[in-house]
């Protein structure tokens, strides 16, 4: 797909200015109203990434930027120095509704990992009682949690890991969907916590088999470590559940939101835990100048408040069974396998000829936007398809048209 001069023009400013650290697509978007997005030419597009889940309440949502951009007027930010009059509705909110004691806010979904895995290092220390400086905490083969140097110095991803040494140690890797690798590991008594995606995102939006976070939570419980579920793309209506967890009504000890709680209007995150795991922190331990100010408290309130007035996890749940059925009604001999739960779904894309040029994930990818769908592949081979929840079924069937057209040539 070649971009018209207008984008080029966008395109090569990036590319002169910006760091080198993404290679997007050739598109460069303007506008966004629901599932739908324009680039500067004001072509139309179905948005089927939705920011990596962030937009599950679809671009513009008319009560979330309501809710911004009346209080943007009123009282932005505050610091934690003074209290504000939004944070403790806002964490009310938050834990009468998930069921959690207390809350801690932070921006990014990697300031909620790191802020876990500091609060799950504390707690085998104060709480389980851990030997000074042995703390380990257990995670999952090809996981994906951010990006700071503590999260990395758990991946196993060579790309993201590689020039980034010295490591954080005390890490621990299972594979991932394996209990009893799990079981094993949880044999050392110095493991204070297992953090781990209910779905992997980035390794390919790999569903682990049923009954696995059932048994997460026995063992880890048997252990006495806390089980630390990473639901910054998984939660929030996502999967077809309020929290991916809740697929197998289980309870996380520890629980880690980002990327929708906004509905993609600003970075904000957050860390949900019990009164045990939470009060290991005092005073000047840990914090952000941003976190729990009062713009994001009123938005990210309104961004549940969708997710709840609108029904989205139920629809999420409908249409993804709609969308995989349909997925794989085509037989397409190029898509080796459709998974996924809710509106978090991948296909696997078997890399072949067409017209003489190799066809993979990526040209597929391209050939979609061609035709109004915006996806990403992940890895070579798989394509992640993502829409926001508000997606009308009219859309839906538009994108799965797309999708077709794409996958069989015309
Ligand atoms: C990028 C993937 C998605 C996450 C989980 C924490 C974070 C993420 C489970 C950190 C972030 C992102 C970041 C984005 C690509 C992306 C991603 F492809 F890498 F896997 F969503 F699918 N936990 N995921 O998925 O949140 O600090 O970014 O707010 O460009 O790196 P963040």
């Amino acid at each position: 797909m070649k971009p018209s001069p207008e984008s080029q023009q966008f395109i090569d400013v990036e590319l002169q200015y910006g760091a080198n650290n993404y290679a997007p697509l050739p598109v460069v978007l303007d506008r966004g109203q629901g599932a739908r997005v324009w680039d500067v030419d004001g072509k139309e597009y179905l948005d089927f990434l939705s920011a990596y889940s962030a937009m599950n309440q679809g671009h513009a949502h008319p009560k979330i930027i309501k809710a911004l951009t009346t209080q943007a007027q009123k009282l932005t930010l505050t610091s934690r120095a003074f209290y504000n009059n939004e944070l403790g509705a806002y964490e009310k909110f938050m834990c009468d509704l998930l069921k959690f004691d207390r809350l801690l806010p932070m921006n990014s979904g990697a300031e909620a990992v790191e802020t876990a895995l500091k609060l799950t290092r504390r707690w085998g220390y104060d709480v389980k009682k851990i030997p000074e400086n042995q703390a380990k905490i257990i995670v999952c083969d090809e996981n994906f949690h951010g990006r700071t140097l503590g999260i990395i110095s758990a991946s196993t991803d060579p790309d993201s890991r590689r020039g980034f040494g010295p490591f954080i140690p005390g890490y621990v890797v299972v594979p991932f969907g394996d209990a009893v690798a799990l079981e094993l590991a949880l044999k050392d008594p110095t493991v204070a916590g297992f953090m781990f995606e209910p779905m992997q995102g980035e390794a390919g939006v790999v569903v682990p088999p049923d009954g696995y976070l059932k048994k997460v939570r026995e063992l880890t419980k048997a252990a006495n470590v806390l089980m630390v579920a990473d639901e910054v793309q998984t939660g929030l209506a996502r999967t077809g559940k309020m929290l991916a967890c809740d697929h197998e009504q289980v309870k996380p000890d520890v629980l880690i939101l980002g990327k929708a709680l906004s509905g993609g209007v600003l970075p904000i995150s957050a860390v949900l835990s019990s009164h045990e795991v939470m009060l290991t922190l005092k005073p000047g331990e840990h914090g952000s100048t941003f976190g729990g100010n009062p713009l994001a408290c009123v938005v990210a309130r309104a961004a549940i408040e969708v997710l709840l007035e609108e029904n989205l996890a139920e629809k999420a749940a409908q249409l993804g069974d709609v969308f995989r059925s349909e997925l794989r009604a085509m037989n397409s001999p190029v898509v080796e396998l459709v998974r996924g739960k809710g509106l978090l779904n991948a296909a696997v894309i078997t890399p072949h000829q067409r017209k003489g040029e190799k066809f993979t994930a990526k040209e597929v990818c391209y050939e979609m936007a061609e035709h109004g769908l915006l996806a990403k592949q992940t890895h070579q081979h798989i394509i992640r398809f993502a829409p926001p929840l508000v997606i009308t079924e009219a859309e839906l069937s538009k994108g799965i048209g797309i999708i077709k057209s794409a996958l069989t040539g015309f």
